[in-house]
């Protein structure tokens, strides 16, 4: 095996024994596989595409993204019809595919940073597609890249590829915003607790909105309480999640912490994306996937022909735990009990005015984004220092996952605007975006030009798909940590530097007055 995919890779270089993430080498050569076959299938069906391979290709590739499928025989049996569409579709089983970690270094690096890029907008396009929203170009750019790994390319080739790439992920992020809003309304403020109730309960974790949705609709009246987990914390904000009364807040703090904190619980825990870690045994009869996730031994729930499903193991499991006899109170790693979500764009652009009014007085006078993936690497504290070291006259924007390292600290306020605020899930970076543009817009400059830094963390291809969207767009001078992924080699990280002067996250404390001292 060789995978060199996510930030927690071996020594920073690749897995070639088994995966850090606990991928074992047969799951990770079939993964390979599994992506030879979505080539296969791109070439066969670019110029007469089917809703089938519509769907196959997102799903194919979603499924290869780190922390989502360990089931061997899962991926088979998708590769089974991919192999049979692409049969189908009059593609010969011989075409000849390009071996994609081999080669000159750069090329590898460049290929690899695409391959990883439409990993992560295969998960939003899926997520979009559940909800019933195509964005028919955003579909055509997967057919067109996984060609193009298949190509041979100039450097240069391969940026325009890249940079290409990047704006259709932007549209592939507004779809999916589209998607959500308009199927369960626009978030708004929303306070979480992450104490837990007594009485059964159910613990959701992952992206897919509509999944908790079925699953809600499914409990009620049942006297089970749901609880999201990870990156599903901000579905509370969404005013057609939010009306159901039993789901009454967030269990637990990072995904990396799940192994111990889902040791015990009294309930089982459904996975409805990224980041799933194998299961110990203690609470393994207690875990459920759908979708593309999957774990050997995991009881997978599917959904029908109408893209139902049903949730009754769950539930019955649920009621049989009965979760616990008395309230339980938890907090999460700086020990608070509540966290703050919901100010998506639509909540900060209502009160832009005041925001650049704020910004004008100079009450507020930097703002920070500080996002993305969480993950086990000790230098993930630096997230931690950073937002606790930002001066009280700055505002901290938040969204994915990376947020669990501060987001139950109270930075207080600032004109009754509280100074953290999470904008939602990764995908969310397109709230961000929007809102970075809106003020950019409002003070008749570029991006570049407001008093605004993005602190980034990486872990999975989702983060790199943002990234490549933030290049883009021209933002420029974003820090990226914990460490620089493994696969930019060192000639494509100069041209990043060079050209967007993309900076390694160094020390908080350094970072901040480096970046404060430049305003
Ligand atoms: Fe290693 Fe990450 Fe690949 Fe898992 S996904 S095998 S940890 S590089
Ligand atoms: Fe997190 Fe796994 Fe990336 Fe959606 S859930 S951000 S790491």
């Amino acid at each position: 095996m060789f995978c060199f995919q996510c930030q927690q890779t071996a020594g920073n270089k690749g897995c070639v024994r088994t995966g850090v993430c606990g991928k074992q080498p047969t799951t990770a050569n079939l993964q390979d596989e599994l992506v030879y076959e979505l080539i296969r299938l791109a070439e066969a069906a670019k110029e007469k595409r089917s809703d089938l391979s519509d769907r196959l290709i997102p799903d194919g590739l979603f499924t290869t993204l780190t922390n989502v499928n360990f089931d061997d025989s899962a991926i088979k049996k998708l590769m089974g019809r991919i192999i049979d569409e692409r049969r189908r579709l009059g593609g010969n089983d011989d075409s000849k595919v390009i071996r994609l970690f081999e080669g000159e270094t750069d090329i590898v690096s460049l290929r690899s940073t695409l391959l990883f890029g439409m990993k992560g907008m295969a998960a939003y396009a899926h997520h979009a597609m559940q909800l019933g929203y195509v964005d028919d170009e955003v579909i055509a750019w997967f057919y067109k890249g996984l060609c193009a790994l298949n190509c041979t390319h100039t450097v240069e080739e391969w940026l325009s590829l890249i940079m290409e790439f990047g704006r259709i992920n932007y549209k592939c992020m507004e779809l999916l915003d589209k998607a959500n809003t308009e199927t369960f309304g626009h978030p708004g403020p929303t306070r979480v607790n992450v104490d837990v109730k007594k009485g059964p309960f159910i613990v959701v974790s992952g992206h897919d909105l509509k999944d908790l949705h079925q699953l809600l609709e499914q409990t009620k009246d049942k006297g089970i309480n749901i609880y999201t987990h990870g990156e599903m914390l901000p579905a509370h904000a969404y005013p057609e999640l939010k009306k159901y009364s039993h789901l009454v807040g967030n269990f637990g703090t990072a995904w990396q912490s799940q192994q111990k904190e889902f040791e015990s619980i009294p309930a089982p825990i459904l996975f409805t994306t990224n980041c799933l870690m194998p299961p110990r045994k203690s609470y393994v009869d207690r875990v459920y996937t759908t979708s593309v996730v999957g774990f050997d031994g995991l009881f997978h729930i599917d959904e029908d022909k109408d893209g139902k499903k049903d949730f009754t193991p769950l539930i019955n499991q649920s009621l049989a735990l009965g979760g616990y006899e008395h309230d339980r109170s938890m907090s999460g790693i700086n020990g608070g009990h509540m966290l703050t979500t919901g100010f998506a764009h639509k909540t900060i652009l209502s009160n832009a005015e005041k925001i650049i009014d704020l910004i004008k007085n100079e009450k507020i006078k930097h703002i920070f984004l500080v996002g993305g993936c969480d993950g086990a690497h000790p230098g993930r504290n630096y997230y931690t220092e950073f937002v606790k070291q930002t001066p009280m006259d700055s505002l901290v924007l938040t969204l994915a996952c990376g947020k669990y390292r501060f987001n139950d600290l109270d930075l207080g306020e600032i004109d009754g605007l509280p100074r953290i605020l999470d904008m939602g899930q990764c995908n969310d970076a397109y709230s961000a975006i929007k809102v970075a543009l809106a003020l950019a817009d409002a003070f008749g400059c570029n991006i570049n030009e407001l008093p605004l830094t993005l602190v980034l963390s990486w872990y999975e291809q989702k983060a790199v798909c943002i990234l490549l969207t933030l290049f883009a767009l021209g933002v420029k001078n974003m820090y990226l940590g914990p460490t620089m992924p493994a696969f930019l080699s060192e000639t494509v990280t100069k041209v990043l530097v060079d050209t967007y002067g993309l900076r390694p996250i160094t020390d908080s404390e350094q970072d901040l007055d480096a970046i404060l001292c430049i305003r």
